[in-house]
């Protein structure tokens, strides 16, 4: 199953998000916006993981329960490098590296590949985004919502591909310290 883990956002966060998605959307000439309920900050990437193997990512994270929640914040919207992602780019935080940092290692102790690339914290909005204007004309016309926010809950998701699109199903959550 392919599966990441990833920060969940509080709900308030994703409508804030929501409606600068909304914003985007007046601008667009299509583009997968991403749904409401799916908005999430990934940490690590795992790919295709045996069921069977699921228990070694759940150590990992379990190695990271209880420690300090990172607070974030949306900072910009921004194109990812390839040209055709919005990204909403969370703020750097010393909380936030040592967590992305903290659960690497375990992931790797425990046998799996992680990314070595910068992280750079986002939030994805919209794929293959079309709009009908230039980017840098658009983004002044929508809000950063950048009241910042505690993101409590670390979550092993599997990425399901359905006649609906992309769900993603959570499989284990662990809590971090507010
Ligand atoms: O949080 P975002 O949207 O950046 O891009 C995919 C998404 O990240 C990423 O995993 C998250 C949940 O699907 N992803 C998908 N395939 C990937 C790959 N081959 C990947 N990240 C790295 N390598």
């Amino acid at each position: 199953m392919r599966v990441f883990v990833a920060l969940e956002l509080p709900q308030k966060a994703k409508d804030n998000l929501e409606r600068s998605a909304r914003q985007f959307a007046d601008f667009a000439n299509g583009g997968n916006f991403v749904p409401k309920e799916n908005l999430h900050l990934t940490l690590h990437f795992l790919g295709n993981v045996e069921q069977s193997d699921l228990i070694y990512v759940q150590s990992a994270m379990d190695s990271v329960a209880g420690t300090p929640a990172p607070t974030l914040a949306v900072t910009r919207f921004a194109m990812q490098r390839t040209g055709d992602i919005v990204w909403a780019k969370i703020r750097q935080s010393e909380e936030l590296t040592e967590l992305h940092r903290r659960l690497g290692d375990d992931l790797e102790k425990n046998g799996f590949e992680v990314e070595h690339r910068a992280f750079r914290p986002h939030v994805t909005l919209i794929r293959r985004k079309s709009f009908t204007l230039p980017f840098s004309e658009v983004t002044k016309n929508v809000q950063v919502f950048n009241m910042p926010f505690a993101a409590t809950r670390v979550t092993l998701f599997e990425s399901v591909f359905g006649a609906q699109g992309v769900t993603y199903r959570p499989l284990y959550t662990v809590e971090l310290k507010a």
